[in-house]
């Protein structure tokens, strides 16, 4: 059968996952009255939860007799890093970008990896159904990004659709019938090659894309780039020597050698198991125990590794420590180093943008990522499979210069929408946050688009400023963009914290007089203990609070509630916005049932010979 082999890229949100339901669906991969999730490719729970899709996933369908391999990639920024290899396995791309919202950094990031490999892109102006959308506008817009990423001629004249992956149609004009996906499934067999790579060379794929999978062990997804797949034939792992190096090398090490004990075909939603594949298909292995990305797997003859992408660095870590709290255990049945260690260490074998490590601290592991919300995403995973963790504050990862040995830190592009009036506002925030201002420029309707080149290190725990500062009406976009000199320091949070000084229940009274200090995180009822964090200062010090203080009471005993004394309902921060939000000093407690804020020292003798040490400066 006829192949092509094609992956969706856009920016996060622009429709790749929703456009791909549509192709399943007109392509008859579905049984009939099988019922199916919007965005079912999705399919785990927190990519379900949040809308977004974190793992590139690989389907196929077939149109007119040809199989059409698609892999949907991930959007978000925190994951760009495999669309760069996804494209590897591709002959072609479907470049979606929202018909209203336009050019984005993200689209900006993958079109360019797209073109510098050569790679002919179809542009789906998608989603032209919004209210909002300005096509030809668009279209402009597209254009200019291919001159300015330096496209050559055969690029720049790129086809286009306009279309709506939700209501399932695409066509090549604006003001076409509207019907169905037909013009894209079409264009895709005439416009994109099919893969022409030697069948009978000796096996060899690049591991794209790993996965952890209970029943079969590690799967590994790659193209065959040559030669052929057969279930049981012995295999060779090589890894490139220098996982910096993207040329193609004789000189890898063997990793370690086995067996292919299932191969896996791609058949709409599901994975097939087939006896033997061929050069240019994408296929999944099992049976290794090692292997992970970017390595080859191949056959016993094979010289040395094929060219492969070597996986981006973490920039962002945490450390992840015991919950050592007065209230451990009490959700959680997970709390010990050890459960935590190999838990992590299993992560890191499953996900190859996490790399974990021992801390200097007792009972706590180092864990580097590429951004707060990939972290965020597996702290939430561990919480609720039963985990305790207590998470420090993030740090960036530095490195040295690779000539000077000079610092430098993780810098990332920052693009801004929003209403004129708050566009003071946030460069000033920005500017203290060591942002360089790069574009100024009005985007229609009142608004104003800010570009501007950020240390990620100003840039953790801001979104919430930002949507404060504009009102919710503000966009932010991010993007890494690479490293740059360190930008020497930068003032953390202004306020203060109100810490508990004792353990018990938070009373409606004490809170009451309380909340003239700052803003609580916390209500009536609350479980606390001394140490934790139940509010914020409206001052830069931190102060001890007794959240337990009752009324002077005369002999009757007065209910818990007191009608006249009113309390503003307390501040309630999500996982990811209290790991932005602590200081240096401080740790979220996460369990199934809770995230609270504590400082890391509880007792306030032990928190003040800590600091005449000199130890908040941990981070
Ligand atoms: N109006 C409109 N909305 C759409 C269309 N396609 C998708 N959406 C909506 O856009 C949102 C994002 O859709 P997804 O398919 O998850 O986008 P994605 O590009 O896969 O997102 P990431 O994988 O997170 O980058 C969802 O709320 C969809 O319902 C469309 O054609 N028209
Ligand atoms: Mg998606």
């Amino acid at each position: 059968m006829d192949l092509r082999n094609i992956a969706i890229i856009a920016h996060v949100d622009h429709g790749k996952t929703t456009l791909v339901d549509g192709l399943l669906r007109q392509s008859g991969a579905f049984r009939e009255h099988q019922v199916v999730n919007e965005r079912a490719l999705d399919r785990n729970e927190l990519e379900r939860e949040r809308g977004i899709t974190i793992l590139a996933k690989c389907t196929s369908v077939v149109w007119r007799d040809t199989r059409i391999n698609i892999v949907d990639t991930p959007g978000h920024a925190d994951f760009g890093g495999e669309v760069e290899r996804i494209l590897n396995m591709v002959d072609g791309v479907l470049v979606l970008v929202d018909a209203a919202e336009g050019v984005l950094p993200q689209t900006k990031f993958v079109v360019g990896k797209a073109l510098a490999r050569g790679l002919k892109p179809i542009v789906v102006i998608n989603k032209v159904d919004r209210a909002d959308a300005r096509p030809d506008a668009v279209v402009d817009e597209v254009f200019d990004l291919f001159v300015a990423l330096d496209a050559d001629a055969g690029q720049l004249d790129f086809p286009i659709l306009y279309a709506s992956g939700r209501q399932g149609w695409a066509d090549p004009q604006l003001d076409g019938p509207r019907r169905d996906l037909a013009p894209l499934f079409d264009l895709v067999l005439a416009h994109v090659l099919p893969p022409a790579l030697d069948a009978d060379a000796p096996f060899a794929m690049v591991a794209s894309i790993l996965e952890y999978d209970n029943f079969l062990g590690r799967v590994l997804t790659g193209r065959i780039e040559q030669g052929r797949a057969r279930v049981n034939m012995a295999l060779k792992v090589l890894r490139p020597n220098d996982h910096t190096t993207t040329a193609r090398t004789a000189n890898g090490r063997v990793v370690e050698t086995g067996r292919l004990t299932k191969l896996l075909a791609f058949r709409g939603l599901d994975r097939v198991a087939v006896e033997e594949a061929e050069a240019g298909d994408i296929v999944a292995i099992a049976g290794l125990a090692e292997a992970t990305v970017p390595d080859t797997v191949g056959a016993p003859e094979l010289a040395g590794p094929l060219a492969a992408i070597p996986v981006d660095p973490p920039t962002l870590a945490m450390t992840f420590r015991i919950n050592d709290g007065p209230l451990a255990g009490r959700d959680g049945g997970k709390v010990t180093s050890r459960q935590i260690r190999e838990r992590l260490l299993r992560e890191a074998e499953g996900n190859i943008a996490i790399r974990v490590s021992e801390s200097n601290e007792t009972e706590a592991f180092e864990v580097a990522g590429r951004g707060e919300l990939q972290l965020g995403v597996l702290i939430e995973t561990m919480r609720r499979e039963g985990f305790e963790l207590t998470i420090g504050r993030p740090r960036v990862l530095t490195r040295p210069h690779p000539e000077t040995g000079a610092r430098e830190e993780p810098l990332e592009e920052v693009l801004v929408d929003v209403d004129e009036p708050y566009a003071g506002v946030v460069v000033d925030k920005l500017s203290r946050r060591r942002a360089e201002l790069r574009e100024m420029r009005p985007s229609g309707g009142g608004k104003v688009r800010l570009s501007f080149l950020a240390p990620s290190r100003g840039l953790i725990g801001y979104h919430g400023e930002f949507l404060t500062d504009t009102r919710g009406s503000g966009i932010m976009h991010r993007l890494f963009a690479g490293y740059g000199p360190w930008r020497g320091p930068i003032e953390g949070r202004h306020n203060g914290s109100l810490i508990s000084n004792a353990d018990g229940e938070a009373v409606h009274y004490a809170l009451f007089y309380l909340q003239e200090r700052g803003a609580l995180f916390i209500g009536p009822g609350e479980r606390v203990y001394m140490g934790m964090i139940i509010g914020e200062h409206s001052r830069d010090s931190d102060l001890d609070v007794n959240p337990l203080r009752e009324k002077k009471l005369t002999n009757i005993r007065a209910a818990g509630k007191d009608d006249a004394m009113l309390l503003t309902p307390p501040r309630r921060m999500s996982l990811e916005q209290a790991i932005a939000y602590i200081e240096s000093d401080e740790l979220v407690e996460v369990t199934p049932a809770a995230v609270r804020l504590r400082k890391r020292h509880l007792d306030p003798h032990a928190r003040r010979r800590a600091e005449q040490r000199g130890e908040t400066a941990a981070a």
